[in-house]
């Protein structure tokens, strides 16, 4: 028997710093409600939803840092989202800045939620591939101060709901081959991604016309490569002055974008998905268990990283 996931990617607009949580949630209702009516089980939000995409400012005062960050989930303003999830029998993936107290201790992530059709949180991801840097830095444009406001999230995981094996990364993870090899070790048939993606990228402008091309590039070929749905949601359009790209998708096992938004506002794109599909790529090409040979690949887990010279020799890092 066939299993299908009618999916909707929910692409949002510019979310702007003074918008308030009630009012975003406001937004995301509208278009869970769509995609109810367009017959779908599931709708996946972008990456830090929620707000405005905050690590573009350095700040230095940690209360306003923290007005950005959710304390409990659901909580006072996205308990409406959770109950019309249930009202209405649909699922919802659900990035946010989340500060949680673990043995006494603060700690921040950047974290993804999976919510099943009776409202429950059935998966939590925690950002693990955190781009940018940790202190101010003037000469840009704009800043990306993740690895100052969160830390990394511990690993990949998966689980079953809706029908099939399903997992979830963050934005900057779409671009590791690591985070897809992982959740395909796991078998997983659907792996969803939020991100925010300034068009332009400082400390490489020369990528900047590349930004839509390298988005879909990373998604397609983890898809392909492990036998899996992927489906890609952006948080687009000019936000507080900085322009991101859309490019919201779904992508199939085999590699193609089967549903794509086509504006940088809020949109949702939806595609019905056959998770048997997967099992075309799992059995045959990527079929993990007769083809894969691990005893080759240990300098992935061992190594962290390679120095390139200017000339391009490539230095080792000591031992
Ligand atoms: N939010 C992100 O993780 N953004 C990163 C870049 C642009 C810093 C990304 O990989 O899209």
């Amino acid at each position: 028997m066939a299993r299908f996931v009618n999916v909707a990617a929910g692409q949002l607009g510019p979310i702007a710093k003074s918008e308030t949580r009630t009012e975003v949630v406001a937004r995301l209702m509208a278009m869970m409600r769509r995609a109810h009516a367009d017959g779908c089980d599931l709708i996946v939000y972008p990456e830090l939803a929620l707000t405005t995409f905050f690590p573009r400012w350095y700040f230095e005062d940690q209360a306003e840092i923290d007005e950005f960050f959710e304390r409990e989930m659901p909580g006072a303003e996205t308990r409406r989202l959770f109950d019309l999830a249930r009202e209405l029998g649909i699922g919802f993936y659900l990035g946010y800045a989340e500060l949680t107290v673990e043995a006494g201790i603060v700690r921040r992530y950047n974290t993804s939620i999976l919510v099943d059709r009776t409202g429950a949180i059935v998966l939590k991801y925690r950002k693990v591939h955190l781009p940018g840097h940790a202190e101010h830095e003037p000469w840009r444009k704009f800043q990306h101060l993740e690895k100052r406001y969160f830390e990394p999230g511990a690993g990949f995981g998966v689980t079953s709901a809706f029908g099939g094996v399903m997992g979830m990364a963050i934005c900057n993870d779409r671009r590791w081959s690591e985070t897809y090899r992982v959740m395909g070790l796991q078998g997983v048939e659907m792996v969803l991604i939020g991100y925010n993606t300034p068009v332009h990228n400082p400390p490489a402008p020369e990528h900047d016309h590349l930004s839509l091309f390298h988005n879909h590039l990373v998604m397609q070929a983890g898809a392909y490569q492990n036998g899996t749905f992927v489906v890609g949601v952006a948080k687009a359009g000019i936000e507080e002055g900085v322009e991101h790209i859309g490019g919201s998708c779904i992508i199939a096992p085999s590699g193609e974008i089967i549903a794509s938004c086509t504006t940088t506002g809020d949109e949702i794109a939806i595609a019905r998905c056959d998770l048997d599909l997967c099992n075309s790529y799992k059995r045959t090409t990527f079929n993990f268990d007769v083809h894969r040979q691990p005893r080759a690949y240990g300098m992935i887990v061992e190594r962290k990283g390679v120095t390139t010279m200017a000339d391009g020799t490539p230095v080792p890092p000591k031992a």
